[in-house]
């Protein structure tokens, strides 16, 4: 009996520094009642999925950079989104800017959860890879500030048994690492599912700008591939308060294969049914660990 889940990859468009929760979470139902009409079993949104991605500014005020945090999750203004999701049977991976208070203080991650579908959240990823900068640069036309406003992931690359499958998490630009991907191989993990905000124009490496939707590409695919996993990766995409994003919201096969695309920059679904067994072609057959010769690979954990 194949193991055959139907996964949508819900890509966002650009959310507005005025656009309340509320309306963004209405998005986000929309989304879902459209997958579930669709047979999906899970829908995947993209990183920061609440808010606009406010890295991208110079914010001094840190109750302002906490306004885009959740100190809860399902929250008063998100508890509608897990009571429908619920409702309609299909579980969903969401992105959201995670506050959490441990006695005396405060910490903040770019998180993301995969809430099953009866509404309970199954799992808890924080994001292990900051790019950007701390300082600010001015002179750039946008920041990247995850590493002021983050902290990295404590959470390690975790693997989950969810929808019959080993599933795991990363977000955005963990996908650029493949030590990523292959923490999670070698935990025997299916489907990862993935959401991010990338900038089209990379200001110290403008060189990379015309490259942008080919790197995003060609680290799913590499990923993918190499550790016989399926891969959703779901963009918010165009122009976000002044920022261009790029779209391209993907499924990719075990086999590298691209099988379902995005081919608009705002809210669109992209579904494919997902058969979980092909993972088995690639992880036994190209990439088995009787082939795997751990001895050679010590530089690849040593600082
Ligand atoms: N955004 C970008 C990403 O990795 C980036 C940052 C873009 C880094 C291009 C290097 C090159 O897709 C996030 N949010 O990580």
């Amino acid at each position: 009996m194949p193991r055959i889940l139907t996964i949508a990859a819900a890509q966002l468009g650009p959310i507005t520094r005025s656009e309340t929760r509320p309306q963004v979470v209405e998005r986000l139902i929309g989304l879902l009642q459209q997958a579930k009409q669709h047979g999906c079993e899970l829908a995947v949104f993209p990183e920061c999925a609440l808010t606009p991605f406010f890295p991208h500014w110079w914010i001094e005020d840190q109750a302002e950079i906490d306004s885009y945090c959740e100190s809860s999750l399902p929250g008063p203004e998100t508890q509608s989104l897990f009571e429908e999701a619920a409702r309609l049977g299909i579980g969903f991976c969401l992105g959201y800017a995670e506050l959490v208070q441990e006695g005396e203080q405060t910490r903040r991650f770019n998180s993301a959860v995969v809430v099953e579908q009866d509404g309970r959240i199954v799992g808890h990823y924080r994001k292990v890879h900051l790019p950007g900068h701390a300082d600010h640069r001015p002179s750039n036309p946008f920041q990247n500030l995850e590493k002021r406003f983050f902290e990295p992931g404590d959470l390690g690359f975790p693997v989950f048994e969810v929808f019959g499958a080993k599933t795991g998490m990363l977000i955005c630009n963990d996908r650029r690492w493949p030590e990523s991907y292959r923490c999670l191989g070698l935990q025997g993990c299916e489907l990862v599912l993935l959401g991010y905000n990338t900038p089209r124009h990379y200001p110290e490496y403008p060189e990379t700008d015309r490259l942008a939707d080919f790197h995003h590409q060609l680290s799913l695919q590499a990923g993918a591939y190499q550790n016989g996993m399926w891969i959703v990766a779901a963009a918010k995409a165009g122009v976000e308060e002044g920022v261009e994003q790029i779209g391209g919201s993907m499924i990719v096969a075990p086999s590298g294969e691209v099988v379902a695309r995005a081919t608009t920059l705002g809210d669109e679904l992209l579904i494919h049914r997902c058969d979980l067994d092909l993972c088995r072609t690639y992880k036994e057959g190209v990439f088995p660990a009787r082939n795997r010769r751990v001895e050679s690979y010590g530089r690849l954990t040593q600082t």
